[in-house]
């Protein structure tokens, strides 16, 4: 089945064709830039940028709003986590926390998918994690450097195959591609 992956970030992009590809899934990338709304929600945003998305591209199409939620912080970044990464970046985050001890974080992930730019489906993901003292690794994107999931000691830049088993990415595709197989049987209705 194709389905088209509506993002401007080329780094979720990689991970979803690696993910669903690997069940079968031929996605596609549709280039999309969007002013997404301001939400504390990443469901909330993902429903109206898949509207958005679906006005262009007219075909079934998906989005997915991610973020880096650090619990001493309130859960900042969160919905906010690209713009943060553009302004202060990895370095200012370990600023933020240099002396705390709580470390907990958690990244999440909600697609929002929509084969008629009328009904939207989400789906959510999530993985818990903690942030080390300083960035380690070079792969993946983003807050990957910082990112160490929970019961491994490696961050995500460091082991990008361990990422793509068990991220919050991985987690919200796998039910979207259980979704997406039913609803190419006709078993599943939107
Ligand atoms: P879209 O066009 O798909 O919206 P984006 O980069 O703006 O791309 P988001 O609004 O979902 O995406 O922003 C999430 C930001 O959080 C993203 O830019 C990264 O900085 C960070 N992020 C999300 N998922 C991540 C991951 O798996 N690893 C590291 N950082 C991640």
């Amino acid at each position: 089945m194709e389905v088209h992956f509506a993002t401007s970030n080329a780094g979720k992009f990689r991970e979803a064709k690696e993910i669903l590809g690997k069940e079968g899934m031929d996605v596609r990338h549709f280039p999309f830039v969007h002013n997404e709304i301001r939400s504390d929600s990443l469901e909330e945003v993902a429903t109206e940028a898949v509207r958005a998305a679906y006005a262009q591209v007219q075909k079934p199409v998906f989005v997915e709003d991610a973020g880096l939620f650090i619990h001493v912080l309130d859960g900042f970044p969160g919905t906010y986590s690209a713009w943060v990464q553009k302004k202060i970046g990895n370095t200012g985050i370990l600023r933020l926390l240099e002396g705390v001890p709580d470390r907990f974080a958690e990244f999440r992930a909600a697609i929002a998918f929509t084969a008629d730019g009328r009904d939207v489906r989400t789906f959510v993901g999530a993985c818990r994690g903690a942030i080390p003292k300083k960035p380690e690794g070079k792969a993946g994107f983003g807050y990957d450097p910082i990112f160490v999931p929970e019961g491994h000691s490696q961050t995500f830049a460091q082991n990008i195959q361990l990422k793509n088993k068990l991220s919050h990415r991985y987690k919200s595709l796998s039910e979207f591609s259980r979704y997406l197989q039913g609803y190419q049987k006709g078993s599943t209705k939107i």
